[in-house]
């Protein structure tokens, strides 16, 4: 067994967990924060069997898409430096960040 830890934009959460249940996949749904952008993400926990891996990976794939977000940079309150008006920055989000990981053992109770 293996554990997913995918993280994903809000916007793609809810087609997700469709999916998931759709293709009887067990999944937690953890609303979560982008350290870069503090904004909202959501973060998917799923126990799978080694030879279902792929096709979890396939579905992740398929539905969440990369997006363009913009960031304001912070204005600075320090008159010693040169002042600067904020401006927003475009940065690439997703489509998912996925990390793989061993499971040493499952238990339910
Ligand atoms: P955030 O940390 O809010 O990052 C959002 C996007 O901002 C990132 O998209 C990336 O394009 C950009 N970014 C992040 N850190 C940056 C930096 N230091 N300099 C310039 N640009 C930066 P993604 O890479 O697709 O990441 C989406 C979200 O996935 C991240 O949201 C974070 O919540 C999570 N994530 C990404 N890589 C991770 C990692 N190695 N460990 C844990 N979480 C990760």
């Amino acid at each position: 067994m293996k554990l997913i830890l995918a993280i994903v934009q809000d916007k793609d959460s809810n087609r997700l967990s469709n999916e998931f249940v759709d293709a009887n996949v067990r999944a937690t749904k953890l609303s979560t924060t982008g350290g870069f952008l503090k904004s909202g993400n959501t973060t998917f926990i799923i126990g799978i069997e080694d030879e279902r891996i792929n096709e979890v990976l396939e579905i992740i794939k398929n539905i969440c898409q990369s997006r363009e977000q913009f960031v304001t940079t912070p204005v600075s309150l320090d008159i010693s430096v040169d002042s600067h008006m904020p401006y927003p920055i475009e940065v690439q989000v997703g489509g998912a960040t996925v990390f793989v990981m061993p499971v040493d053992s499952f238990h339910q109770f």
